[in-house]
């Protein structure tokens, strides 16, 4: 093995770091000029040669003896181990007869997920542009788990994410403008450290701490004490989940009805207010939206509700809205809703403030974009019509040929025999999980890519071991952060583990497509051709950037910025009739008759308060909130030191308020049952009241490990929330991720402790 001693550059989705190895070790240190490093750096070492990884390519025994077709066998058998030769020209085999017997349209290729950093080896591009340039294309999946509903709404009514949520208010206007921030759902320092590229400054921490001195006052809407950190200063005021926007509907029927609402702005720059008035005064269901009622939906006292509303006119606030409140059933309405609010308050496009939906979600929001392109790799044509939004995979799979409801359209679920994922978790990042099983059940066959054992790979036909960063060479970087950063290799591939560029290559060999696939280059061939595109647009803009052998020697080259001008919205509210929105009045439809046209009951034409879908129950009467995890990315490296050490008796932490435990009997530190109709897994209690009573917290990404995955109400031992949460689009509009809130019951578990096994391989037989 070769021992890399210097210090090397590369780049994760938590940050830049550079990384050494020494003796039998991989050492990480973060960038230097990085204000506000992120701990999650610290799960790299242990994964290198963790006994998780996948070393050699594997097939599931009864796909091997059998054949390719639906079978319920899946994620219960052993795996063969094979040679690279024999397990790629079975797959190639399979893929051609898939292709020839029902077309490209029978193949998934959607293969959601956030992989890694570096713009070549991002996995998901690259089974893409494989599917495209061999077989013409592939079903394919729109939107993401993070932003599933917000990105379909918000176009309707104010502009697209980079417009809203990117290129917007920034953490310097924060520091230097902002007198109140509304944050619902928090901005948690824990989320604000990622971000999907990799981003080598993190500021947050310093621009809440740095406002709160200069005395912007911060409000934390949101069941949890620590969704804002304690640098913010902030005032927590709990709210139970699912119920923000009945609290802005009365906070805005304050304004209104007491005078305290911009008229002005609303003429100027708003469309359909007067219908939305009707709505909001109760002329037609005869219930105002007051603070009487909402205080009743949402636990906050009705001059609670008053009171602040009449603290926010004439002063620079910031409204800011969670990804996680709209990845619940009805999320449109608390991202349209707080549009609504930031406009009776006349705020929007001032600097500083306004409507900020998303920022504090993740460390894109916020920051100043780059004026230049990270060239990522071209995906090619899909010449495939078919499409799902992202969460409806499972529906997709059990519902072949049947209809569903999307952005005012009607579409068909396609007949799907094969589905390959690479850079991926669905059984991370998934609802209902019993019943995702069922669905990945009906394939043909199922591929997968992985680094590592995850649940995904378990239930997979064909393993194909992957490197991971750090075992190859990339580009890294983000429209965000102006760090482009020449990742080296620090370490040789794990057993036999190779690229997915590389895997790609041989399939794509092996279909006669291999020239298509890799227009002649290798790896390091592509690294030199989307660099000199980069460099050739910063040449156009005057640049003097090093040719490659340069940056890569250097390690990293800093790009030019935008300036922080307040992007779309603010030139909108210097100029409405010059710029005017891309909606269809050109100005912030406070309701829609675009989707008012639609006739969705559960996306009406206004932001509306409806009721929930997975109401609290005397039997299930606890709001599990299943959020953000803060001591590893999702699922990745969940046996990394950093994630191993927030875990307690072995299995992720749930934490609950005293007055929900005690009278359940449960004590800090016991192991306790979550369970619905769907599921159940276990946990270890954290007894704290920066909870809210009437919620229990359990953060996704504890591995999937369930005592038997063919029962009907599976128990994962482990802890991972998706056991318990509802498969269910937000609504007919988005059809986004439903996957924050589930009501729940707990209970203490005295019975006799499973044993942890997720981390453990497969049952492995050589056929010899
Ligand atoms: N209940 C609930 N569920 C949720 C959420 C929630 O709030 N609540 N949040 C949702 C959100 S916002 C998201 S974005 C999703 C995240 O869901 P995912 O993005 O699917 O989660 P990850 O764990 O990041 O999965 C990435 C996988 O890629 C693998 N990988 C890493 N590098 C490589 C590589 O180079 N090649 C290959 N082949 N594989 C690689 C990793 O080992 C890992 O298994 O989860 C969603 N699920
Ligand atoms: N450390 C770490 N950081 C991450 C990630 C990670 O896996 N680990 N994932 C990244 C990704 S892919 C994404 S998309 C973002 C996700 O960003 P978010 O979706 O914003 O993150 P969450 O942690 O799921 O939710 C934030 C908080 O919202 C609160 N909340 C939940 N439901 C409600 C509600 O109905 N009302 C109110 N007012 N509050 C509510 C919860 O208390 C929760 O802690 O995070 C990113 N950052
Ligand atoms: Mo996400």
């Amino acid at each position: 093995m070769t021992h890399a001693t210097d210090w090397l550059p590369h780049l994760a989705h938590w940050g830049a770091f550079s990384a050494r190895w020494q003796g039998d070790t991989l050492q990480v240190r973060p960038h230097p000029n990085d204000p506000d490093p992120n701990a999650l750096i610290d799960n790299l070492p242990a994964a290198i040669h963790h006994r998780a990884r996948v070393t050699q390519p594997m097939v599931r025994r009864g796909w091997l003896e059998r054949g390719p077709g639906p079978d319920s066998k899946r994620g219960l058998e052993e795996f063969v181990p094979l040679s690279w030769d024999e397990a790629l020209d079975l797959a190639a085999r399979e893929l051609k007869r898939v292709d020839e017997q029902h077309g490209a349209q029978a193949m998934f290729g959607g293969s959601y997920g956030w992989s890694s950093s570096g713009r070549f080896h991002h996995a998901q591009s690259q089974v893409h542009r494989f599917l495209n340039t061999t077989f013409g294309g592939y079903v394919r999946s729109v939107n993401t788990y993070s932003a599933g509903s917000s990105m379909v709404l918000l176009p309707h009514i104010l502009g697209g994410m980079e417009e809203v949520a990117r290129r917007n208010v920034t953490w310097t206007q924060v520091v230097e403008h902002t007198e109140v921030v509304l944050a619902f759902g928090g901005m948690a320092l824990r989320n604000t450290q990622v971000a999907s590229g990799g981003v080598s400054q993190h500021v947050e921490r310093s621009s809440m701490a740095a406002a709160a001195q200069r005395g912007c006052r911060f409000v934390n809407i949101s069941p949890l004490r620590d969704d804002l950190p304690v640098e913010a200063q902030a005032e927590w005021r709990a709210i139970k989940p699912g119920t923000d926007t009945a609290l802005m509907l009365a906070l805005v029927h304050t304004l209104v009805t007491e005078g305290l609402h911009d008229q002005a702005f609303l003429d100027r720059y708003c469309h359909g207010w007067p219908e939305f008035q009707r709505y909001l005064l109760g002329k037609r269901d005869q219930q105002p939206k007051d603070a009487r009622w909402a205080a009743a939906l949402c636990g906050w006292s009705a001059d609670a509700i008053v009171e602040l509303a009449r603290s926010l006119p004439g002063r620079r606030v910031l409204v800011t809205v969670a990804h996680s409140l709209q990845r619940a059933r009805h999320g449109e309405q608390p991202v349209w809703m707080a549009a609504v609010l930031a406009s009776v308050l006349g705020q929007i496009g001032l600097p500083g403030a306004g409507y900020n939906y998303a920022l504090g979600s993740l460390a894109h929001y916020g920051h100043r974009y780059n004026t230049v392109g990270v060239t990522a790799l071209p995906q090619g044509r899909n010449g495939v019509k078919a499409f799902i939004p992202v969460a409806r995979i499972a529906d997709m799979l059990l519902h072949p040929g049947e209809p569903f409801d999307y952005d005012g359209n009607r579409h068909t679920y396609p007949h799907i025999k094969l589905a390959y994922w690479a850079g991926g978790n669905p059984f991370h990042h998934h609802q209902d999980l019993r019943r995702l099983r069922e669905a990945f059940c009906q394939l043909d066959t199922f591929i997968v890519n992985e680094i590592a054992w995850t649940a995904t790979a378990r239930h997979a036909d064909i393993v194909f071991p992957s490197t991971m960063t750090l075992e190859r060479e990339d580009i890294g970087g983000t429209p965000t952060d102006p760090l482009l950063v020449a990742m080296h290799r620090v370490v040789p591939p794990a057993g036999q583990a190779r690229d997915d560029y590389d895997i790609f290559t041989a399939l794509a060999d092996r279909l006669g497509q291999r020239e298509a696939f890799t227009e002649g280059r290798d790896a390091r061939g592509w690294l030199r051709h989307l660099y000199e595109r980069t460099r050739a647009q910063l040449q156009e803009q005057g640049h003097d950037a090093p040719d490659f052998d340069t940056f890569w020697a250097q390690g990293e080259y800093r790009l030019p910025q935008q300036a922080d001008d307040g992007g779309v919205l603010r030139a909108f509210r210097t100029d409405p009739q010059a710029h005017p929105l891309k909606t269809p009045s050109g100005k912030i439809q406070i309701s829609s008759q675009r989707i008012a046209s639609f006739g969705y009951a559960d996306c009406p034409g206004h932001p509306t308060w409806l009721e929930p879908v997975d109401p609290l129950t005397r039997r299930h009467p606890l709001q599990l909130v299943a959020n953000q995890p803060a001591t590893r990315l999702h699922s990745q490296f969940d046996f990394g030191a950093h994630s191993a050490a927030g875990k307690r008796r072995e299995r992720e932490v749930c934490r609950l308020h005293p007055d929900d435990a005690q009278p359940r009997g449960i004590a800090d530190g016991d192991i306790v049952r979550l369970f619905n109709d769907r599921g159940a897994c276990l946990a270890c209690a954290q007894v704290t009241p920066d909870v809210m009573a009437g919620v229990v917290q359990l953060p996704t990404g504890a591995w999937y490990d369930p005592v038997d995955v063919s029962q009907t109400q599976p128990l994962c031992v482990h802890g991972n929330p998706n056991v318990l949460t509802l498969d269910i689009g937000t609504s007919s509009l988005a059809q986004g991720c439903s996957g924050q809130l589930a009501a729940v019951q707990v209970e203490r578990f005295d019975g006799p402790l499973p044993p942890i096994r997720a981390f453990d391989p497969p049952a492995v037989r050589s056929t010899a």
